[in-house]
């Protein structure tokens, strides 16, 4: 999935292509292909949920199912109405990734910049968590569901190590004052960076303090935790790290840096 927004859509590229096409007449068998689907090119997020990747109790027991289905069916399900509301007020094209939207957040209202973030962070969150390993922390390639090749590689020259990396996540996330988020993000560079965020803003934002593409994101907002940890935020953070998806994070490093 591309999800850098530096780089211009698949589906803007193809808009730009075909209204060139037309002007000058070129329309050979590959435009007639895509006048006939303009609609499925988008690439990156959209502006509805997407099926959840796996049951509600697959996180089970670090993540509980009971949280896992409000915090999907009702809190993000809330974010994704809101944008999409927000959206038709605002006047803006869902078929552009929304990626394109949060890029220039400056430029919209609160209820776009908190739903956006809100849809946007949390289509991030379910796509990098998976079935929990046993293990506890990574701590090297080749342990299962480990950071490895490229992206094991970027860690250790950003961090200085795995654990100085997780250990930096982990502060992020514990010290964010009242809601928010914590990343891993691609910064321009290449380098890789850890940020937080309050509430629902993200590096995509122009008004973010440190931009960049997201790879790697935990929501410290208390809805995502309260029920199953109360007031132990430190617990569930540590216990994150168990039903990281590993593999989905390096597709989306990948994805960043080519
Ligand atoms: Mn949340």
């Amino acid at each position: 999935m591309k999800t850098n927004p530096s780089n211009p859509s698949r589906r803007e590229f193809l808009t730009t292509t075909t209204k060139a096409g037309l002007t000058v007449g070129l329309l050979g068998t590959a435009f007639s292909d895509l006048l006939a689907h303009p609609h499925q090119q988008v690439v990156g997020t959209g502006f509805t949920q997407t099926p959840l990747p796996y049951a509600y109790t697959a996180l089970e027991p670090h993540i509980d199912a009971r949280t896992m289905e409000i915090h999907y069916s009702k809190h993000a399900a809330a974010y994704a109405s809101n944008l999409r509301d927000a959206a038709k007020e605002e006047g803006v094209d869902t078929a552009q990734p929304l990626e394109q939207v949060l890029g220039s957040i400056s430029k919209y209202s609160a209820k776009m910049r908190n739903n956006g973030g809100g849809h946007y962070n949390h289509e991030l969150f379910w796509s990098i968590l998976g079935a929990p390993t046993e293990g506890g922390l990574p701590t090297a390639a080749g342990t299962p569901n480990a950071p490895e090749g490229a992206l094991l590689k970027a860690l250790k020259t950003s961090f200085g190590s795995y654990e100085a990396f997780v250990s930096q996540f982990e502060t992020a996330a514990k010290t964010r004052f009242g809601s928010g988020w914590a990343w891993l993000l691609v910064d321009a560079s290449g380098k890789l960076v850890v940020s937080s965020t309050p509430n629902q803003d993200n590096p995509l934002m122009d008004i973010a303090e440190i931009k960049g593409t997201p790879i790697l994101g935990l929501d410290v907002w208390e809805h995502a935790y309260y029920l199953h940890y109360q007031n132990r935020r430190p617990d569930y953070v540590t216990a994150f790290w168990k039903v990281v998806n590993w593999k989905a994070v390096a597709d989306r490093f990948a994805a960043a840096t080519t």
